[in-house]
């Protein structure tokens, strides 16, 4: 251990700690922007590019940053000194004299990291004046918004898309003041291979990164008296949305939802863990399908609309191994604009379907045009949870005194098995249970595949169905997907079925989750909430749900039958 003074505080550390980690076990607060250190999905920013974390060090002449800067035996360090502070004042003062001065304005206001520590700062003027950037923003895609005149050039998205996703459509380009962060060629982020997976954005201390917000898209449907607004809400934002309110991540906030919901003036409020459990009757039949005729192995989830654009960029020669299933939201749409429509007696031409989801990659996934019928959209609209919370301040709502409310019906009944889609391993354990009862025709006794269960980007296990051995593994993070995809290409796996999601953690880790400010811990605890919501249900597998019985009794016919093929599947591209 290393011996050392922090602000007249004693303490020893491990060799190969740093001032910054070392102050943060005595909760000395240093100030950072570009500094992330996420070691649970091993994206570490390390690039010590902002300088604001500067400390003094006894017997040094310069300041030190405190992030790249190793302890050593007898350091005597000190955050607080006036030389220190000014240092930081004049770093974050020569960033703002280069950008924006438009909080108020901004997608970010309130959450940005700039804006917090300039505040905490005190920052009231700014001296420096001088050349500001002019790059344009980078409208192109339906899910993400570039604003480089907001970039701070911290590097923590270039680390993310390139070391933790291993997509590579961030990196850094020119030198000096001319530095920008860019695709190749100063391409449109349409005209790439981004995945739209948003993971980006979630560590964007400011707005250069941000979601396309729909909200007045959903206000002008909602304000529309010939539309049927319909709207459904994904599996994890029942344990995230709370965070936007004050609340504990992992509080579970269903009731509430459905309550804020009606004010807002939607015409139905539906599940979107319905469409999970209709997602798991046709991804069980056609596992079970696959495996009986040993074709198509191993087969791999198709919910995550980032993962599959990942996948149709970097593996086109392995494009018949995913899942044909559409993901739950779109085939919630799609169920909505046929069955519900007809029984609703509407044009679906009059519905909008609205999804509120935790991810940016939904945006885009709605507009892909097979996901669609006689060119009507199964889902037209899609905002994110953080969308979602601005929806309900704009309208007054005082969230945390809302009573609990029910899901309309017949879209609105779901079990448990779909409500832990919301996190990595989730997908495959809710199929697991089906699929093993429909092969074995008995009960399944322990329906908790704790096996499939953390934040571990990488999980396995081998279940025994009958007299086969089922292997299988989840994967969440692209990164860790391409590992498995690589296994799979070299002939090295020997698994049935894969679960794959973009963002670490799954769904609650989101790109349109509220931000976690590099506190991975609340991704978890979003875990927890669906894993608890999951144990509260009297029905926890999916082909119990008696409105999914009725659908297909009353509409689709046999699970994965010719009608459900063509409402439900889909196909991928090159
Ligand atoms: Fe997910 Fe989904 S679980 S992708 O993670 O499968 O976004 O929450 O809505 O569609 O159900 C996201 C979350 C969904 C879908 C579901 C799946
Ligand atoms: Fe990279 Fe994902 Fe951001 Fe696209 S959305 S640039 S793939 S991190």
């Amino acid at each position: 251990l290393i011996n050392i003074t922090i602000n007249n505080k004693k303490i020893a550390v491990p060799k190969g700690t740093t001032i910054l980690e070392a102050a943060k076990a005595l909760n000395i607060k240093i100030p950072t922007l570009c500094h992330l250190d996420l070691h649970d999905i091993k994206m570490i920013n390390k690039v010590s590019s902002c300088r604001v974390c500067v400390v003094e060090v006894e017997g040094k002449k310069n300041l030190l940053p405190a992030c790249s800067t190793l302890v050593s035996e007898g350091m005597i360090i000190r955050t607080d000194t006036l030389r220190a502070i000014k240092a930081r004042k004049n770093i974050v003062e020569l960033l703002l004299s280069n950008h924006p001065q438009d909080c108020l304005l901004c997608e970010k206001n309130t959450n940005c990291e700039l804006q917090s520590l300039a505040a905490e700062l005190g920052i009231q003027e700014i001296k420096y004046k001088g050349q500001t950037s002019n790059h344009g923003i980078d409208k192109s895609s339906y899910s993400i918004v570039k604003n480089l005149d907001k970039c701070i050039l911290c590097r923590r998205c270039e680390t993310m898309c390139n070391e933790v996703q291993t997509v590579n459509v961030l990196s850094g380009v020119n030198r000096g003041f001319e530095t920008i962060i860019s695709p190749a060629f100063y391409n449109p982020i349409l005209e790439t291979s981004c995945t739209f997976c948003g993971q980006c954005i979630a560590v964007c201390p400011t707005a250069a990164l941000t979601e396309v917000n729909n909200i007045s898209k959903v206000w002008d449907a909602l304000n529309d008296d010939k539309k049927t607004v319909i709207v459904q809400v994904a599996p994890a934002i029942r344990v995230s949305l709370g965070e936007e309110f004050g609340m504990q991540p992992g509080e579970i906030v269903t009731g509430k939802i459905v309550s804020a919901l009606k004010i807002l003036g939607f015409d139905k409020i539906f599940d979107t863990d319905f469409a999970a459990d209709l997602t798991i009757i046709e991804e069980a039949s056609e596992l079970i399908y696959r495996i009986k005729n040993n074709t198509k192995l191993p087969m791999l989830t198709s919910c995550c609309p980032a993962w599959i654009k990942f996948f149709e960029h970097q593996f086109p020669d392995l494009l018949d191994i995913p899942s044909t299933c559409k993901s739950p939201h779109e085939m919630f749409g799609a169920i909505a604009k046929t069955y519900l429509a007809q029984k609703m007696n509407i044009d679906p031409k009059n519905m909008v379907i609205v999804s509120i989801m935790p991810c940016v990659a939904k945006k885009y996934e709605a507009t892909r045009p097979e996901l669609s019928n006689k060119n009507i959209r199964d889902v037209d609209i899609v905002i994110t949870t953080r969308e979602f919370a601005k929806m309900i301040r704009e309208a007054g709502i005082d969230f945390n005194s809302l009573k609990d409310n029910n899901f309309d019906n017949p879209l609105g009944e779901s079990t448990g098995a779909s409500v832990i889609f919301g996190t990595t391993g989730g997908v495959l354990e809710a199929a697991l249970r089906t699929a093993y009862e429909w092969i074995t025709n008995k009960p399944l006794e322990n329906i908790e595949f704790n096996k499939l269960r953390g934040i571990n980007g990488i999980k396995e296990a081998t279940i025994k169905i009958n007299n086969i051995n089922i292997n299988v593994a989840v994967a969440s993070g692209l990164g860790n997907a391409r590992k498995i995809l690589e296994d799979i290409k070299s002939g090295r796996s020997n698994y049935h079925a894969i679960e794959i999601m973009a963002c670490p953690g799954g769904c609650v880790g989101g790109g349109g989750q509220p931000y976690h400010h590099g506190n991975l811990e609340i991704i978890s605890k979003r875990a927890e909430g669906l894993y608890k919501e999951d144990r509260s249900k009297k029905l926890r597998k999916s082909h119990e749900n008696p409105y999914i019985q009725k659908l297909y009794k009353e509409f689709l016919g046999e699970p994965y039958g010719e009608k459900a093929h063509e409402i439900l599947h889909t196909h991928y591209f090159k």
